[in-house]
């Protein structure tokens, strides 16, 4: 499996933009791409539907040697056959998620600003998301934080550090420039007319800015 260190595009799987019996297909599509690593996000949904869907999920990921991570939910990561999971800032600690999602599991966690990306750093989480860094109609509560943070974020942490929110394959170019090195990318991706397309078109301009 890919580690997270090799893993520059994370793909999330909303269960909001997809109806239900497509998650399969848009999954396989992502894969197709080349995304790094996927994440099931079903906001709203029962423990006992996100477990569904991830079974679904969980071995065209496998097949592919693509980490799967569950958005909150570290108690289903090992009857979901998934590979880690992903908590909020409200959300259970770095260390009780760990526990419920049991050894070597990945576990990630959201921040939004340079502040909370400092302090979960001393949780030591396996990665973190930092964002939301342009205004996005995926988390529309969360006030966006800009590109200013970034620089700070990476010279001061060395844990991968994903930068999520309202990041498109148009503006990728300038939020690798102002520098950031890996990505989280949800509409952009899901609503193409070619996710696939999409997603090989991302990892060819990130692989052409980490390579540089
Ligand atoms: N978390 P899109 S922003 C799920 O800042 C999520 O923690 C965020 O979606 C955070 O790529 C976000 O469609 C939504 O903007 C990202």
């Amino acid at each position: 499996m890919k580690t997270l260190n090799e893993c520059y595009l994370y793909g999330i799987i909303d269960a909001g933009y997809i109806v239900r019996e497509r998650l399969p297909t848009i999954t396989s599509q992502l894969l197709e791409g080349g995304t790094d690593i996927i994440q099931l996000r079903a906001k709203g949904h029962s423990p006992r539907e996100v477990l569904a869907m991830a079974i679904e999920i969980a071995p065209l990921c496998r097949s592919s040697g693509i980490p799967f991570i569950l958005n909150d939910h570290p108690e289903l990561v090992r009857e979901a056959g998934a590979d880690g999971a992903h908590v909020g800032q409200d959300d259970l600690s770095i260390s009780e998620a760990r526990r419920l999602a049991g050894p070597g599991a990945i576990i990630g966690k959201s921040t939004h600003s340079v502040e909370q990306a400092i302090a979960a750093s001393t949780e030591a989480p396996d990665y973190i998301g930092f964002g939301p860094i342009f205004a996005t109609p995926t988390k529309p509560d969360y006030p966006p934080i800009g590109t200013e943070g970034i620089q700070k974020v990476h010279a001061q942490l060395s844990l991968p550090i994903f930068c999520i929110g309202g990041i498109k394959l148009s503006n990728l170019r300038h939020v690798l420039d102002t520098g950031a090195r890996r990505v989280v990318i949800v509409s952009d991706l899901l609503l193409a007319d070619d996710p696939s397309g999409r997603v090989a078109d991302c990892k060819s301009v990130l692989n052409s800015s980490w390579r540089a």
